[in-house]
């Protein structure tokens, strides 16, 4: 069984928002159509509490983008984003979220991040979306969102390691792009196993 993964598709990653992922906004309308196509969609949401770990505010004299060591390894410094309840935190207004039938939650612990929708960033914390879709029977993802380099390369890295099959909706993500990391991200992301493949190649398909 097939399911449209919708990542972080949220006010602070499109224009304007805290952590704009350039036309980050793009995705919706393609996302918008994918979903009348697929019986299970189930969306991702980046949800930091105030002071989380991840934000630059909380280490003194560094600044957004900087990266610094913990426990876990490297970790990017973000600009304040996606804090709970805020607007910012806020599903894109114009995303369609009728049909999801599951909001996965993740980032909600202070000191740990987490960009994979399956593990935080330790990378053995699960957040139960992995034993969620084997209960369910799914066995392939399509996966869409924000952002392509960063919560969607986790995602796509963890579930292959979890034995899903993958595939990536190229005109249904987008990237920040910090030195290259979007390339990168492509190459690893196939590198692993994932395919990609475009909205046009499934709309035509069903
Ligand atoms: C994300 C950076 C920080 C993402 C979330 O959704 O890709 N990136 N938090
Ligand atoms: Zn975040």
């Amino acid at each position: 069984m097939n399911a449209l993964l919708v990542v972080d598709v949220q006010n602070d990653f499109c224009p304007g928002g805290a952590l704009a992922v350039p036309d980050g906004d793009r995705v919706v309308p393609v996302i918008n159509r994918l979903i009348e196509h697929f019986e299970v969609v189930l969306n991702t949401q980046d949800w930091h509490p105030d002071g989380h770990h991840s934000f630059a505010s909380s280490h003194e004299g560094k600044k957004p983008f900087d990266v610094i060591q913990v426990d876990y390894g490297d970790q990017v410094l973000w600009p304040d984003h996606c804090v709970q309840g805020s607007k910012g935190a806020a599903f894109h207004p114009d995303l369609n979220i009728n049909a999801s039938q599951l909001v996965l939650r993740k980032g909600f612990r202070k000191s740990i991040d987490s960009y994979s929708a399956f593990f935080e960033n330790d990378q053995s914390t699960p957040t139960g979306l992995g034993e969620y879709l084997r209960e369910r029977g799914i066995t392939t993802l399509y996966v869409t969102g924000l952002a392509a380099d960063f919560c969607v390369k986790w995602t796509v890295l963890d579930a292959i390691k979890e034995g899903f099959r993958v595939n990536v909706v190229e005109d249904a993500v987008r990237g920040i792009d910090l030195d290259g990391s979007l390339e990168q991200a492509r190459q690893e992301m196939s590198g692993a196993g994932a395919r990609e493949t475009s909205s046009e190649t499934l709309l035509h398909r069903v």
